[in-house]
């Protein structure tokens, strides 16, 4: 009998209205699929048709985020969510990849030849959970995935505007049995575990939040609603009602990389600031001191603070679980010392990218990771989870051990656990800084940042860098290595790498050292450097005079 894929003038009908012009090849990166909105419809709709072939292989739904997160206003891109709310499987990426490339000749042999291999049973069901960002394309392109997905006979539940953590987090109480999760079920928990956490007395100083003119703003002041101005005080900052445009001058990595305020923010002394990205996953805060420099607290300084709270209550409840901590090679060298050597807690180094960094967080019971960008969350075991629970419940334990357990079991359920969520993060670090008394100076001297550059260079094909031990040494160009390390021998505490971007056509350069003077010109030799033996094109970095 002929399978339900087999029907293919519906398909080819659709895959017409979404045809893949020639020549194009895009890949799934760190992120799923980015690039220009106006070249990527075709990917949109074969992703809904991939999203079908996974939720009924797996028997669960599937979610798919129209997104392009801190890219240009005229970017986008999609990816999809696995079933616990975690990020598509790596061998998958490689399958989207394929059906994203396939000529539309070959689009349905590409479907049959997934079905085959993955040995999927097309007499399934499939359920899809889609929702998209606030980008002028967003609409258009969710509409293409929806076309995928009724192509290959799947359903789909429209979320309309959400967060990515917000997807990712209805995904997994969706495959838990919540079928009616929804944005209403991720404000109820996160406000109310908040609330228990702060309540008495309230948090009394604001934090501004710049959210990028993305859909952190809408998404962030409903929380607010559901949490009350008189438990915390929010001001929403680039809330996308004015003139400014998405992630211009604004949002968690303009501030970080540019170690600068967004666009028309007037900051005061010792206020406290956050900054989102386009899709809210992440977040960065900041300051200035006394004498008005820019302090920036970013995803480094944010898994300081959780790993230092977490290892603190783990040791006043006496609950005996592995605490560890996972950053990429992008981390402050001085924030892992700080981990290492003062909070005596174990840290991991994983390749760049949320879902390398989860894996390895979820090798340890309680598992902090950030990406220094500040994409990040913790993990936490389920029999730790039960550890600490029943602790929390033990009236035989003295007073200050149970009550210990009680505050990380509160906490940790403020913690959006399936990927990081600048809001979810933003109320853990709020509730941190209540919980110690600590305005941003405390937070900010637990350790100081090594002065730090990231730079981009243009080369032809960015794949002829090859990097090893994630991601800190390059194994080619043949001889690349030495000359790098021959660069940061010159300077004190120096320290650089490069890999190619997952999600930008750039080779990306770090460089950290004792100066801000000697980390900008130790990044900028490597700069040339890349230039010179990657095949650089475009304008060549130059050294400035001193
Ligand atoms: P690429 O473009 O692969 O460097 C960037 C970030 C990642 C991650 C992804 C997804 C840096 C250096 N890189 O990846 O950490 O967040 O975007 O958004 O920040
Ligand atoms: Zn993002």
């Amino acid at each position: 009998m002929d399978s339900p894929l087999l029907q293919e003038i519906p398909i080819l009908k659709l895959a017409e209205v979404h045809s893949k012009p020639d020549k194009q090849a895009m890949a799934y990166g760190t992120a799923g699929f980015r690039g220009k909105a106006s070249k990527m419809d075709h990917i949109f709709f074969r992703m809904g048709m991939l999203a079908v072939l996974r939720s009924k292989m797996l028997k669960s739904a599937i979610g798919v985020m129209v997104t392009a997160s801190h890219n240009p206003v005229l970017d986008n891109g999609v990816k999809l969510i696995d079933p616990c709310g975690e990020m598509l499987v790596e061998s998958w990426e490689v399958i989207a990849t394929g059906l994203a490339n396939a000529s539309n000749d070959d689009l349905v042999k590409e479907l049959k030849k997934i079905v085959a291999k993955e040995n999927i049973d097309l007499s399934q069901t499939a359920t899809i959970l889609l929702a998209r960002d606030t980008r002028p394309s967003s609409l258009s392109l969710s509409n293409a995935v929806q076309d995928g997905i009724s192509a290959l006979g799947g359903t789909c539940r429209n979320y309309g505007l959400l967060t990515t953590p917000q997807l990712h987090y209805i995904v997994s109480c969706y495959n838990d049995g919540v079928k009616d999760a929804d944005e209403d079920t991720y404000y109820k928990w996160f406000s109310s575990a908040f609330k228990t956490l702060v309540n008495e007395p309230p948090v009394n100083s604001n934090v501004t939040v710049d959210c990028a003119n993305g859909v952190g703003a809408p998404k962030l002041n409903k929380l607010y609603e559901h949490i009350g101005a008189n438990v915390i005080d929010i001001i929403i900052h680039n809330d996308g009602e004015g003139c400014g445009k998405l992630n211009e001058k604004c949002g968690a990595d303009y501030v970080k990389i540019q170690q600068r305020a967004p666009i028309g923010l007037n900051m005061e002394p010792f206020h406290r600031y956050a900054s989102f990205d386009g899709d809210a996953d992440r977040i960065v805060y900041y300051s200035l001191d006394c004498d008005c420099n820019f302090v920036l607290l970013d995803g480094d300084k944010i898994a300081s603070l959780i790993t230092l709270y977490i290892k603190e209550l783990l040791d006043e409840s006496k609950v005996d679980v592995k605490l560890g901590m996972v950053q990429t090679a992008y981390a402050n060298g001085n924030s892992t010392r700080y981990v290492t050597d003062t909070l005596n807690v174990m840290v991991a180094c994983a390749r760049t990218g949320v879902k390398h960094l989860h894996h390895k967080a979820v090798e340890f019971d309680i598992g902090v990771y950030f990406e220094a960008n500040g994409h990040g969350t913790v993990t936490v075991k389920e029999e730790c989870s039960n550890v600490i629970e029943r602790a929390a419940k033990d009236d035989k334990l003295p007073a200050k051990q149970k009550d210990a357990a009680i505050k990380l079991k509160t906490f940790l359920d403020v913690i959006n656990k399936t990927v990081g969520d600048a809001m979810s993060d933003m109320l853990a670090v709020e509730a941190i800084l209540h919980a110690k008394g600590w305005s941003v100076r405390e937070w900010a001297q637990l350790y100081t940042d090594l002065p730090n550059r990231q730079l981009k260079v243009t080369v032809a094909d960015r794949t002829v860098i090859r990097t090893t031990d994630s991601e800190r040494r390059t194994t080619s160009p043949e001889g690349l290595q030495e000359e790098i390390d021959k660069l940061v021998a010159l300077f004190p505490n120096g320290r650089s790498f490069v890999r190619p971007s997952g999600t930008e056509d750039v080779v990306r350069v770090y460089a950290e050292s004792d100066t801000q003077e000697h980390a900008d010109s130790l990044a900028k030799k490597v700069s040339i450097l890349i230039y010179e033996k990657a095949g650089g094109v475009g304008e060549k970095p130059k050294e400035e005079s001193a």
